[in-house]
C-alpha cells in the first residue's frame, strides 16, 4: 500500500530550493503570490493540513487553532520567534511546534551591530543628505556622531543572538554588560568578558547602548516600559532587533522626540507592518523593515530546518527544534 504524503500548507513564499524539496517530500500547498493569508484562509488551512508552516506574519492564535482539524499535528514555524503562535493552545490540542534557531543568529547579530553603528555615526542621516542634494562639501563639524570604541553596551537577553552580538562588540571596543533571567556560565562570561547585572534597571542607567535581544513572551512584553526607558542616560541609544512588543514604542518615540534618549535603531515594531508615524519624522531613529535575518543563506538554512523538522516528525521521531514553552 502506498502511504499518502502529508499535506503541508506553507503560508508564505519560501526560497525556491526549499519549495522544490517541499514538493518532492510532501503534498505541499505553496503560496506562490506571497500574499499574507487572511484569518479566514488560516482557518481553512488548519482545518485541512497535517502540517502548517507559518511565519511571523501569521497570527496562529486560539481562535484559529479552535478550527484545527484532527490531522493537524505539527506547526513547523519558519523563524525562531514563536510569539505569533499560541503555544499553550497548541499544546492542549496535542500539536507540536518547531522553530528554526541557530541559523539566523549571526545575521541578526550583524544587523544589530549595523544599527548600533548607524545610529551612533548617523549613517542613515548622512545618506539622506546626499540623496537630497544637500551636501555642500566636507566640514570639520559636519555630521558629527559619537565614537563607540570605549563605550558600554548593555545586552538585554544573553541567548544565542546576545552572545553573537557580544563577540562582535568586543571587536569594536565596546565593554559588554548584560541582563538575563539566568546568569550565563562563568566560562561564557569569561570568553565574552561580559559583566552580569542582576538588576535590569541598574544596567539601563549605566550603559551607553542598550540592545534588545530577548524573545517576546508574556514576561517580556513592554519589559522596556516608559519607567525603564527613563532610567537610560540622555546620551544613550537603544537598538531592537528582537520584537517590537518588548519596548513601549509610544514612550520611546516621545522620549526620542524630547531628546531624553539620544537615538534608536529599530528593525522591529509593536504593530508591524505599521510604524508609529511620529517615528518617521525623527532624524535620530534608524528604521528597518524587520530584515535582521534577511540573507539568502539564512533563509535557505531556515527552510532546511523546516524540512528537517517536518520530515523527522512525520517519520515518527522527535523533531530537532521542538519548542518547549518554559525554555523560551
Ligand atoms: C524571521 C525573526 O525573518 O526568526 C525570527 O524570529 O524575527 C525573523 O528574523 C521571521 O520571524 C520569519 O518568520
Amino acid at each position: 500500500m502506498i502511504k499518502k504524503k502529508p499535506l503541508v500548507v506553507v503560508t508564505r513564499k519560501l526560497p525556491e530550493a526549499i519549495e522544490t524539496r517541499m514538493m518532492e517530500l510532501f503534498d505541499a500547498r505553496l503560496n506562490i503570490d506571497d500574499a499574507p493569508m487572511t484569518k479566514a484562509e488560516l482557518i481553512d488551512a488548519v482545518k485541512e493540513a497535517d502540517v502548517l508552516v507559518p511565519t511571523v506574519t501569521d497570527k496562529i492564535d486560539a481562535a484559529v487553532l479552535a478550527h484545527a482539524g484532527p490531522n493537524l499535528r505539527l506547526i513547523a514555524n519558519f523563524g525562531t520567534g514563536v510569539d505569533h503562535v499560541d503555544l499553550q493552545t497548541a499544546r492542549s490540542r496535542g500539536i507540536t511546534v518547531t522553530n528554526t534557531p541557530d541559523v539566523l543568529t549571526e545575521d541578526t547579530a550583524d544587523m544589530t551591530m549595523a544599527l548600533i553603528l548607524s545610529v551612533s555615526r548617523r549613517l542613515a542621516e548622512g545618506e539622506r543628505v546626499i540623496r537630497k542634494g544637500d551636501w555642500g562639501g566636507w566640514g570639520p563639524t559636519l555630521m558629527l556622531g559619537h565614537r563607540i570604541w570605549g563605550k558600554r553596551l548593555g545586552i538585554v537577553g544573553m541567548g544565542r543572538i546576545g552572545r553573537a552580538l557580544a563577540r562582535r562588540a568586543k571587536g569594536f571596543g565596546l565593554s559588554v554588560h548584560y541582563h538575563n533571567r539566568r546568569r550565563v556560565h562563568p566560562d561564557a562570561e569569561e570568553e565574552l568578558e561580559a559583566t552580569y547585572w542582576e538588576s535590569l534597571d541598574q544596567m539601563l542607567a549605566h550603559v551607553d547602548v542598550v540592545s534588545v535581544n530577548c524573545p517576546h513572551t508574556p514576561a517580556t512584553y513592554h519589559l522596556l516600559s516608559a519607567r525603564r526607558l527613563k532610567l537610560m542616560q540622555p546620551h544613550a541609544i537603544l537598538v531592537n532587533t528582537a520584537r517590537g512588543e518588548i519596548v513601549d514604542e509610544p514612550a520611546l518615540t516621545r522620549m526620542l522626540a524630547n531628546g531624553e534618549i539620544a537615538g534608536a535603531g529599530l528593525d522591529v515594531f509593536e504593530h508591524e507592518p505599521a510604524v508609529n508615524p511620529k517615528l518617521l519624522e525623527l532624524q535620530n531613529a534608524v528604521l528597518l523593515p524587520h530584515m535582521g535575518s534577511a540573507t539568502i543563506e539564512g533563509r535557505v538554512d531556515m527552510g532546511e530546518k523546516v524540512l528537517i523538522n517536518i520530515k523527522t516528525f512525520v517519520d515518527g521521531h522527535t523533531p530537532p527544534d521542538r519548542v518547549i514553552e518554559g525554555l523560551l
